[in-house]
Parts: C-alpha cells; sequence; structure tokens
C-alpha cells in the first residue's frame, strides 16, 4: 500500500508527504523458495495420497495420530468462558445475518429479450468449498464467520473446515468452536500446504472441493495461486493494511489506535493516514508513538508502521480522495465533518468505516457483520472481497421459441460463413430450413 508518484503525478503540488514508508512493500516479493518448496509438497501429496498428507503433518506440525478429522459432536465449547462463547455466537449470528441480506439482493431473473427468445440467469451455489482456518501468530477466531458460515448462507451443500494443531497437538478450541457454531459439515485437524492440497485433490473422505477459501501464511497463500485455475479461491490476500481519511474534526487518539490496530498483524503491515489537517497529522504522529510504548505488541506494530506507514496531506477533500482510492486500502476508515460526501465519492477500498465510532477490528471480529476477508496491496482497484455472492454463480439460460429462428439464426448463419465456421452455420441454417418458412 504505497503511493505510486508515477500514477499520481496530476496531483503534483495539491499533496505534501510528510512520512513515507522507509521501506518497499511486501507486494512484488514471492519468495522462490517458496513458491518452489509448495510446488514440490503439492505434486507429492497428488502422487502419494493421503500417506503423503499425514507424512507432511507429522514432519511439519508433530501430529501423532492417523485421524484428522475431529468428532463432530467433540463438545470444543466447554474449554471456553461464556463470555468468549457469547461473543463467538454474536459475531456468527452477525455475519450470517448480513450475509443473507446479501443474499435476498441477489435475484433470479428471466425476460423476453425478444419475441420468443427468453434469458435469465440463476443463482447456483457452488458444490464444495473448502476452508482454512488459520491459528498462527493469532488464532483469528472470526475466519470461520467469514468463509464457512458465509458459505453456508449462500447454500453451499458442503463445507469442510481445516485448521492446524497447535503446539500441544490440538486445533484452537476457539477456532473449532467458531467453526461448528457456523456449520462446517465436517472438520479436520490439518494445517498449511497439506491441508490445502487434501481438500483439493479429494483425499478427505469428499470429493475434491470446487473451491478454496481462508488467509494463512505464506506457504498457504502460495498453495492457493498453485492450484487456482484447478479449484476457484476467494482471494490472496497479503498483510493486513489500514488507511484512514481524517480532518481536523478527528480524535488523533482514535485516528492513532486505529492505525496501530491493523499494523499489530505483522511486521510488515502498511498504514497510511490522508489528511487535510497539518495540525492532525502531526498530532497522530506523536500520539501513535505513545501509544506504541504501552502496546503489549508494539515489537509488531512498531516496525510495521515505522517501515511501513504513510502520513500525507493532501490540500483538500477531492485531494484526498485521490489519494486515497490509488492506495486502494482493505479497510478505510473516514473520521471527518462530512463522512457522507466521503462515502459517495471513494471508489477503491475493500471495505468502508465510515465515523469515528466505527473502527476496523467491529468487522475484523464479525460484529458488525461485513466479511473481513478482503483485497490488500491495491487489489481493491479491481475486485471486492469475499461475500455471499462469491459462493454463488449466476448461471445463463436462454429458452427460445421456434417463432423466434429467423431472429437469431440469420445473423449468426452470415457471421458463421465469414468466420469460415461451418459446423456453426449449419446449426443455424438447419432451423431455418425448419422453421422460418
Ligand atoms: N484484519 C484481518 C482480519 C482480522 N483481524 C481478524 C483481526 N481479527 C483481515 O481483514
Ligand atoms: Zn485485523
Amino acid at each position: 500500500m504505497q503511493l505510486n508518484p508515477s500514477r499520481i503525478a496530476h496531483l503534483a503540488g495539491a499533496y505534501k508527504v510528510l512520512k513515507a514508508p522507509a521501506v518497499d512493500g511486501p507486494e512484488a516479493q514471492r519468495d522462490p523458495a517458496v513458491i518452489a518448496r509448495v510446488s514440490e509438497m503439492l505434486s507429492t501429496i497428488e502422487r502419494g495420497g493421503m500417506d503423503a498428507v499425514l507424512r507432511y503433518a507429522r514432519e511439519l506440525d508433530k501430529w501423532d495420530s492417523q485421524d484428522v478429522e475431529i468428532d463432530p459432536a467433540a463438545p470444543a465449547g466447554d474449554a471456553l468462558t461464556p463470555e468468549l462463547r457469547a461473543a463467538l455466537e454474536l459475531g456468527q449470528q452477525r455475519t450470517a445475518a448480513f450475509a443473507a441480506l446479501q443474499r435476498e439482493k441477489l435475484v433470479d431473473f428471466e425476460a423476453e429479450l425478444v419475441p420468443g427468445l427468453t434469458v435469465g440467469h440463476r443463482y447456483i451455489p457452488i458444490a464444495r468449498v473448502g476452508a482454512y482456518l488459520p491459528a498462527g501468530r493469532f488464532p483469528l477466531l472470526a475466519s470461520a464467520f467469514m468463509t464457512v458460515n458465509v458459505a453456508k448462507v449462500a447454500g453451499v451443500p458442503t463445507v469442510v473446515a481445516c485448521t492446524p494443531p497447535q503446539p500441544d497437538g490440538k486445533p484452537n478450541p476457539a477456532v473449532l468452536y467458531a467453526a461448528q457454531i457456523s456449520k462446517a459439515d465436517r472438520i479436520f485437524c490439518l494445517g498449511g500446504v497439506q491441508a490445502l492440497a487434501a481438500m483439493a485433490f479429494g483425499l478427505l473422505g469428499e470429493l475434491p472441493v470446487d473451491m478454496l477459501v481462508g488467509a494463512g501464511n505464506a506457504y498457504v497463500a502460495e498453495a492457493k495461486r498453485q492450484l487456482f485455475g484447478r479449484v476457484a479461491i476467494d482471494l490472496l490476500a497479503g498483510p493486513s493494511e489500514v488507511a484512514v481519511i481524517a480532518d481536523e474534526t478527528a480524535d488523533p487518539e482514535l485516528v492513532a489506535a486505529d492505525l496501530l490496530g491493523q499494523a499489530e498483524h505483522g511486521p510488515d503491515s502498511p498504514a497510511a493516514l490522508v489528511t487535510t489537517s497539518e495540525e492532525l497529522a502531526i498530532a497522530v504522529l506523536t500520539e501513535v508513538e505513545r501509544q506504541l510504548e504501552t502496546l503489549a505488541t508494539n515489537g509488531i506494530a512498531g516496525p510495521a508502521w515505522h517501515n511501513h506507514g504513510s502520513v500525507v496531506w493532501a490540500q483538500d477533500r477531492a485531494t484526498a480522495v485521490a489519494l486515497m482510492d490509488e492506495f486502494a486500502p482493505e479497510h478505510l476508515e473516514v473520521q471527518t465533518a462530512d463522512d457522507e460526501w466521503y462515502w459517495r465519492e471513494l471508489t477503491n477500498y475493500g471495505s468502508l468505516f465510515l465515523g469515528r465510532a466505527s473502527t476496523v477490528a467491529y468487522s475484523d471480529k464479525g460484529m458488525a457483520g461485513t466479511n473481513h476477508v478482503l483485497p490488500t496491496a491495491g487489489g481493491a482497484r479491481h475486485s471486492a472481497g469475499l461475500s455471499v455472492s462469491r459462493f454463488l454463480k449466476p448461471l445463463t439460460f436462454q429458452r427460445v421459441a421456434s417463432a423466434a429462428t429467423a431472429d437469431l439464426a440469420v445473423a449468426v448463419d452470415e457471421m458463421s460463413a465469414y468466420e469460415g465456421m461451418a459446423a456453426h452455420r449449419a446449426t443455424a441454417t438447419l432451423r431455418l430450413d425448419r422453421w422460418s418458412a
């Protein structure tokens, strides 16, 4: 998430970079060693099947049992406090409710395009989805809400979920509970590349999945990239990002907290502030340093902010919008005197958070209902995040009455003749013979 000077040359003089990232973004870096290792693992598993999967699970995750499936009746919630269970249940309900509202807006239709020709589309869910639920540095408990849960709301008949064993050899109980209440059909304790391969190659007692979703480390992302085509994927998420547009009315303490809120994800997580107030910029820069002093995760958020943080002053709100659309951040907060104006003007973001009472973590944990699987590294210029629509295929159909033959076939005859496609032409001319007398 960096500004490319050549792409914003037209804004020269209208903005000033007050803090630039010290290090180039991780966007372009794909480690050749990771690519090679993942490719080798995928082909070993494709040849060796479940034996190879278990070999990797033992070698990489210290897995020591034959069976990777988790008993669906296992009461994972018992290990959790009632308060955490309640929070998870709320997140599941909110994300399901929002996905259900979005589903309602996806309507099947059919219409008569010309007399005798009826066309339309029907939304059909993907048959089988595999969700990866990471449990690395932070076990992101809401992952299952965003993937498993939303797929089930879309009507996907089979959703399998994989989550890696922790150092104690067991799955994280809260991740497991989140998967259970998200109504995963089957849950496996399996991590990394071997989990994705097992789902994609159909090694878990299910047919191969048609789509893989969910975030993970660099190996998981690379495995999804290499399996793409064979299966659909949600997106290839890079380090989590946050950006804030703020004016002189914003509260520097809240802005600073929200920048650090996502910088905590990893030392390469970018965060950016675009502001029309130089005074606010200075206040936020000071406030970030103050908050870092006592932040328990300052070992991550500090380097993230210092190496990948940006602060840019814009001369007016139109410039702020142009700069932000160029950043195209994963998460974008707006804290200004007229947030609605920004809502109308902004076009590139994964998810938008309007008003100072709003913050990214509300969505991250599922409470806002919106999905947290969002495009990073500028992907918001061309793509939206995961949502119920991604699990549904708008499949088109056409119904033709013989009376519409002349309308359709004459032009097809003409075009096919020009193209030299004799067999295509015959499909039209045969019908002309039959029905256009
Ligand atoms: N910000 C991450 C999701 C997350 N963060 C969950 C914390 N918990 C990607 O949008
Ligand atoms: Zn987050």
